[in-house]
């Protein structure tokens, strides 16, 4: 009887372990595949440009894909519905960008002419995000 009882208790506590094993696997797949929608890996070309969106997620900036390729012209075009605010007023010291993005213009273009890793912030230093030029 106790011995039954005891298998019991583990066979459930198996269960339990599973169930959560489960769960976490679905979570974790769910954010990779969240991540790869976000993130192309591979910057997309429109003949001469290289194309990245730019949106605001958790407060900074994101840029996807966010490597781009040394001396290729970049088209970022801003996202308009998460980049509100003072964030509309975009920074990238590093290639001379500073330009306050409308609805009407939400292009920004610049080349970016050195490899490594770069900061996009706000004019007031803030949303702070990184890219990478390779
Ligand atoms: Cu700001």
């Amino acid at each position: 009887m106790t011995i039954n009882k005891k298998t019991n208790r583990q066979n459930k506590g198996l269960l339990i372990a599973g169930v959560i094993i489960v769960l976490a696997f679905f979570v974790y797949v769910g954010i990779q595949t969240n991540t790869t929608e976000l993130m192309p890996q591979t910057s997309i070309y429109s003949g001469d440009v290289q194309e990245v969106i730019l949106s605001v997620q958790n407060y900074g900036y994101v840029l996807a894909p966010s490597t781009l390729n040394k001396d290729i012209r970049v088209r970022m075009v801003v996202d308009m519905s998460s980049v509100q605010g003072c964030l509309r007023d975009v920074v990238i010291p590093e290639f001379g960008v500073r330009k306050l993005v409308s609805n009407s213009d939400n292009i920004i273009e610049f080349t970016p002419t050195k490899t490594g890793e770069f900061d996009i912030f706000c004019s007031m230093k803030m949303g702070i995000g990184k890219f990478e030029v390779v």
